[in-house]
This record gives C-alpha cells, sequence and structure tokens, in this order.
C-alpha cells in the first residue's frame, strides 16, 4: 500500500566535514525512505577529532526552532538524538520526547569513545543523558558510553555471556525498552549485543574485527536501526542490518588511503539500503 514517507526528527550536529551526525543520519535516513527533520544542536568545521575546528553551539537557538513546529503541530514517526552540545540540550530534547508520545524513540548518548569524552564535551553530561534514557525505545552506546552512563570503568577486558547480559540489564535498568551495545567484547570476539526489557534474552550480532578505527560508525550504526525500525523489522533484524552495512561501509573505506578522520566511504553503498525500502 503507497504511504507517505515516515518522518525522522534527528537530533544531531552538523559536522561540515568527517562524515559523523547529520552528514550521515540525512542521506542513511533518506536512502532507506523516511524523511529526515534535522534540529542541528551545533554546528562545526568538522569533527571534534580534528584540530583547530570552528564551533557555533546552538543550544540559545533551538528553543525558538522548536516552537516554530509545535506551532506547525508537527507529529513525527520517530525521534532520534545523537550528540547534544550543552546540559540544557538535554532537558530540550527531554522536552520535545515528552510532547511526541506516539514516536519511536532512539537515543544515542553520542558522548566519547576510547574511553574519554569527546573534546568540549561538559563532564555533566553522563548523568544528565541517564535520565534522558528513561525516556527510550532505544539506547545505543558504545562500551566508552556505557561506563559513562553506568559509571563502572571503562574496559575493553572479553565479558562473558553472563558479564554481557548484566551490562545490558544495567541499561535496561536506566528505563530504556531496549537495549543495543555497539563494539561489545565477548570471549569469541566483537558483536553487537541487544536486549528488550520485554523478554529479557540477549541477542548477540558478532563480527569481525578490523584494523582501522573510524569517527562516525556509531551515528551510522544508529541511523540504519532507526530507519530498519521504522520500516518495522524487528529489534533482532535491525541489529544485523546496521551491523552488517556499517562493517561494508568499513571494509570498502579500508581499500582507500583516505586518513579515518575523513570517515567511512559510504555514499557508493546507499543504494543497498534503498533496495529493500522502496514500496
Ligand atoms: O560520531 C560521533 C560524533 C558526533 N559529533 C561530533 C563528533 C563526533 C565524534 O567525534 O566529534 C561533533
Amino acid at each position: 500500500m503507497m504511504r507517505p514517507a515516515r518522518t525522522v526528527a534527528a537530533i544531531h550536529d552538523l559536522s561540515g566535514v568527517g562524515r559523523c551526525a547529520l552528514t550521515v543520519v540525512l542521506p542513511v535516513l533518506s536512502a532507506m525512505g523516511a524523511q529526515v527533520c534535522p534540529v542541528p544542536t551545533a554546528v562545526l568545521s568538522a569533527h571534534t577529532a580534528f584540530s583547530g575546528i570552528a564551533v557555533r553551539d546552538l543550544t540559545d537557538f533551538l528553543p525558538a526552532y522548536l516552537d516554530h513546529w509545535r506551532a506547525l503541530g508537527l507529529r513525527f514517526d520517530a525521534v532520534y538524538a545523537g550528540y547534544l552540545g550543552s546540559p540544557a540540550q538535554v532537558e530540550i530534547v527531554s522536552d520535545l520526547l515528552a510532547e511526541q508520545e506516539g514516536a519511536l524513540k532512539v537515543l544515542d548518548p553520542v558522548m566519547g569513545d576510547d574511553g574519554r569524552l569527546y573534546s568540549g564535551m561538559a563532564e555533566e553530561m553522563p548523568a544528565k543523558w541517564r535520565s534522558l534514557c528513561a525516556h527510550a525505545d532505544v539506547v545505543t552506546p558504545n562500551m566508552t558510553e556505557y561506563a559513562l552512563l553506568s559509571g563502572e570503568a571503562y574496559s575493553l577486558a572479553p565479558r562473558t555471556r553472563a558479564q554481557a547480559e548484566k551490562v545490558l540489564r544495567n541499561l535496561l535498568d536506566m528505563g530504556a525498552k531496549s537495549a543495543v551495545v555497539t563494539s561489545l567484547p565477548l570471549e569469541d570476539g566483537l558483536a553487537n549485543a541487544y536486549m528488550r526489557r520485554e523478554d529479557g534474552q540477549m541477542g548477540v550480532c558478532a563480527f569481525e574485527r578490523l584494523d582501522a578505527h573510524y569517527p562516525g560508525t556509531g551515528d551510522l550504526f544508529a541511523s540504519v536501526l532507526t530507519g530498519a525500525l521504522l520500516r518495522g523489522e524487528g529489534l533482532e533484524d535491525a541489529v544485523g542490518r546496521a551491523t552488517d552495512f556499517t562493517r561494508l561501509c568499513v571494509r570498502r573505506s579500508m581499500r582507500f588511503s583516505t586518513p579515518v578522520n575523513y570517515g567511512v566511504d559510504l555514499e557508493p553503498l546507499l543504494p543497498r539500503l534503498w533496495e529493500k525500502g522502496a514500496e
């Protein structure tokens, strides 16, 4: 049956160079058939792994931006939040989530990687994100963000199955309905692991360890996941699709000598997201 495109309010930054945040979210979700309405939290000349960047925080601009949307009476099929530039933005997002009752809420607590907060990220953000996660249908932290949210020490030591289940249960205890932890080290390798509160069963989507680390792959994963869930796929299939597409982009990028800071070479692969989506 023909239906209009699903709509996603995507709350993330606009980094001009480096393929992360909105420059990944927009093409990916569009290729999956959704209309993306961006809520830019900050404008950066390039993401924060580059040095010498120009940054403009948009916290003061967001209330007027969203008030206009309120005046339009917009209802979204999904609200997807990633990079938030200040503690005050968490309150702004929290209000939007409360208003968009019927929307799928995907919250990616973008705060850091490799055991450290991203440059410029405020120290209060982990506590703020922890309370925001209570409103999520799905949260998608990496291992650094899991440590920041849970207060546990950051560790990439391989987890037993029981330890991995505990990681996911800790996230569900923050209030989310489902949790996906990306690049979780298990005894037999890396996996994106997930659990729904509904059944408490852990699912594991294993993937090969690749010898390259590109910024923006967490944003890519969460975008494909959101697009798949919006198309009606279950969590297991959505995690599988997001894992496969992200690995495909990383493997393709590794064939080129482009520095990793420029992100994964995803554009030529976007048609693969479309193929399954056209109705
Ligand atoms: O990909 C996560 C991300 C998002 N936004 C900004 C970043 C990063 C990672 O470095 O710097 C601004």
